[in-house]
């Protein structure tokens, strides 16, 4: 029997990515981001193993330990990826649960070839985990597994957590063999969720699809009881501050903001380039300040930073093209000679470029028309320790219920997102570490640590 292991992360990515050297040589990277700092720890700590995608389509390498992590590659062809990744991940799920600003598509073959993906990654896990052993398994790509897990596999404990908006009642019904996803989620003893209304919705749901009967923050389900809770995802609060604190971070920013014209009050946007983002809606915004003259050139100037995402996606193709029309636009008809009004970068950073960006910021926003969380809006909370610069933020953005003292926008709303802008460009020094001095507390007494703690202690696993 092959060896097996006590805790087990099941995520659509392995925390690796993989660097082709300059003699040609392949190895693997630890990928950036948050989660796999949070959770690499703890599966080392656990000897744990951790199931996923290596991010290309093909036969899937040999399982290999790095960092401490087993770690086992679950194969996708190249069907594989067209129809459970972009396909039903990413056409289907990914709009609808983000209020469907984008019209979902269904199609049945995207469906099956998430059930038969969901079937492997169950079957990895079911494999690979101890007996009594813990599976945490995350993201919208993988909720039929909880289930799946659970038939091969009664003895663990299975945490799932949805790092996305989870819809309302309306919405979710829409889905096609929407029962079967619900039952699939049923699958794990604890389902967390961004923030509680989302689990409402899941406990609401599962009374009106399934005739259960949710009470509070649980639900009895096939002899079990199934938990439904908020855990609001965080960032690695001491990586940000410790980069916000390097002189040469700082001495970056300062390179930055001067390079951009030393008095231009600096607007910034950091974004994954997606439709759920609002930066459409942002750019209108900025493009109206600037045609009715309430901001000019000469005074401030807007750096969106947009990264590459899911560019094989047709809707996503689309959205490149209509922001990169729209900063043209603006450029073409506000700019002068060596002086453009919004600096577009559609390229990926390192964090240490990011934090420079963060703290040259006078004003951060972030408009997205529905986010999960959106982890930005901390890092830049996290990178003020001068408790200067002013955050305008979506409400709809996870993150909005916990940065209360944020500039909230209606991002739907151009007019109130120009009220919210120029709010955040008048406030003085004295309202702005008014306003970021308690959304530091929240964010540096959150951090993603205590975020994983959470939910592993309330998975009964500490
Ligand atoms: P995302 O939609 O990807 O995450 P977000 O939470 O903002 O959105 O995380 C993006 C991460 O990528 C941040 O850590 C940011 O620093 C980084 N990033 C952004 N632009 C970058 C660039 N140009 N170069 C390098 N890094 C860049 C999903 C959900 C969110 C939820 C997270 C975590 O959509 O709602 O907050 O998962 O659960």
């Amino acid at each position: 029997m092959s060896e097996t292991y006590e805790f087990v992360v099941v995520a659509n990515r392995l925390p690796v990515d993989e660097v082709v050297g300059a003699d040609g040589g392949r190895s693997w990277a630890r990928s950036p981001g948050g989660l796999v700092s949070a959770l690499q720890p703890i599966v080392r700590g656990h000897g744990g193993a951790w199931v996923g995608w290596t991010g290309q389509p093909g036969d899937a390498p040999e399982p290999f330990d790095t960092d401490g992590m087993h770690l086992h590659p679950v194969g996708l062809s190249e069907d594989d990826v067209d129809r459970y990744y972009e396909g039903q991940s990413n056409g289907t799920i990914w709009p609808l649960f983000h209020d469907a600003v984008e019209q979902p598509t269904h199609r049945r073959p995207w469906r099956q070839a998430y059930e038969s993906v969901n079937r492997r990654f169950a079957e990895a896990a079911a494999q690979l985990t101890a007996v009594d052993g813990t599976v945490w398994v995350h993201d919208y790509q993988l909720m039929l597994v909880p289930a799946m897990l659970r038939e091969l596999r009664p003895d663990l404990r299975i945490g799932f957590f949805l790092h996305i908006p989870f819809p309302p009642v309306e919405l979710f019904m829409q889905l096609p063999r929407r029962a079967e996803l619900l039952r699939g989620l049923l699958g794990a003893d604890l389902v967390g969720f961004q923030r509680p209304l989302a689990a409402q919705n899941f406990l609401q749901l599962t009374g009106r699809l399934l005739g259960l009967d949710p009470q509070e923050q649980h639900v009895e389900y096939d002899g079990r009881t199934v938990t439904a809770r908020a855990f609001p995802i965080s960032i690695d609060v001491a990586e940000v501050e410790k980069l916000a604190a390097d002189p040469d971070v700082q001495a970056e920013a300062r390179r930055m903001r001067h390079e951009l014209g030393g008095d231009r009050r600096l607007l910034l946007g950091v974004d994954r380039l997606d439709y759920t983002k609002g930066i459409e809606q942002r750019l209108e915004a900025y493009g109206e300040l600037l045609a009715d003259g309430t901001v000019s050139n000469d005074d401030v100037v807007l750096v969106q930073v947009a990264t590459p995402s899911r560019m094989r996606v047709q809707e996503y193709q689309e959205l490149r093209a209509r922001v990169e029309h729209q900063v043209g636009r603006i450029n073409g008809e506000f700019g002068a000679v060596g002086q453009a009004p919004v600096h577009y970068l559609f390229q990926s950073m390192n964090r240490a470029e990011l934090v420079a960006l963060y703290l040259a910021a006078d004003v951060m926003v972030i408009t997205p028309l529905r986010d999960g969380m959106n982890l930005v809006a901390k890092e830049y909370v996290a990178a003020r320790y001068d408790d200067q610069g002013a955050l305008v933020l979506s409400e709809f953005a996870g993150a909005a219920a916990e940065l209360t003292t944020a500039f909230q926008v209606n991002p739907h709303d151009v007019e109130d997102i120009k009220r919210a802008l120029m709010d955040a460009l008048n406030a003085d020094a004295g309202e702005q570490a008014e306003r970021m001095r308690p959304m530091r507390d929240q964010v540096r007494d959150h951090d993603i640590d205590r975020w994983a703690q959470d939910f592993l202690t309330a998975l009964g696993k500490s």
